[in-house]
């Protein structure tokens, strides 16, 4: 929320369908950063809130994990009210749920960060158009996976956020940050460790559902 490139209905329409015992946003739900620069609230942002505010009220349970983009978060976390966390990382069924960012290498630089994150609007909004115009490949997903698989940032990424599980005694991790929707196993120090990650809401628009003991990662189709 707070990005031009984001998709607040699509995610509107997900919540909308039933209401779940326990709701984790992994970071980066407000987009602060962006906020800062310019103002930009839609109503279906707006929805969003009430929506969670509602479910709350009825009795589900809100874990709102702070992102990079939503690291003012971070000066009142670890904090509750009612059925809401706030909080920085998360440890659920044997899982570490963390946005990410603490483990990335190149977004620690919150300045390489911030810059990152602009360039990325735009490209986006580019994006918008070259596909209004006709063309099928996505820039700003192309800019992104080459940029990174240059410094081999997805796989020092996973590598890091398992190893964090691993340190912990625990048997997965559940993270974001990277757009890169991907449930698999991760092998580190000989130990199988499960590595979740939900994706986005501007390019892949997934999220990741629990249900009967297993993870299921969803996507939604651009015609919903
Ligand atoms: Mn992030």
């Amino acid at each position: 929320m707070g990005s031009r490139g984001s998709n607040p209905l699509k995610l509107y329409n997900v919540l909308n369908k039933k209401p779940p015992d326990i709701i984790f946003l992994v970071g980066d739900i407000i987009d602060g950063w962006l906020l800062k620069k310019r103002f930009y609230w839609t109503k279906e942002a707006t929805d969003i809130i009430r929506k969670l505010l509602a479910y709350s009220n009825k009795g589900t349970k809100i874990i709102y994990i702070t992102g990079n983009h939503d690291d003012f978060l971070r000066s009142y976390s670890p904090v509750k009210f009612g059925n809401i966390e706030i909080v920085d990382e998360y440890e659920w069924k044997g899982y570490l749920i963390s946005h990410g960012d603490k483990y990335d290498g190149v977004v620690q630089l919150k300045w390489l960060g911030v810059i990152g994150g602009y360039g990325y609007e735009i490209a986006i909004m580019i994006d918008r158009f070259l596909k209004k115009i006709g063309y099928k490949v996505s820039l700003s997903k192309f800019a992104k996976d080459n940029v990174k698989q240059a410094v081999k940032f997805i796989s020092n990424f996973e590598n890091q956020l398992a190893y964090q599980a691993l340190q912990r005694g625990l048997k997965g991790v559940i993270c974001g940050h990277i757009h890169n929707p991907e449930i698999k196993t991760i092998t580190i120090k000989k130990k199988k460790i499960e590595y979740l990650n939900c994706g986005d809401w501007i390019e892949n628009n997934s999220y990741i559902v629990y249900k009967k003991n297993k993870f299921r990662l969803c996507f939604i189709s651009d015609e919903i």
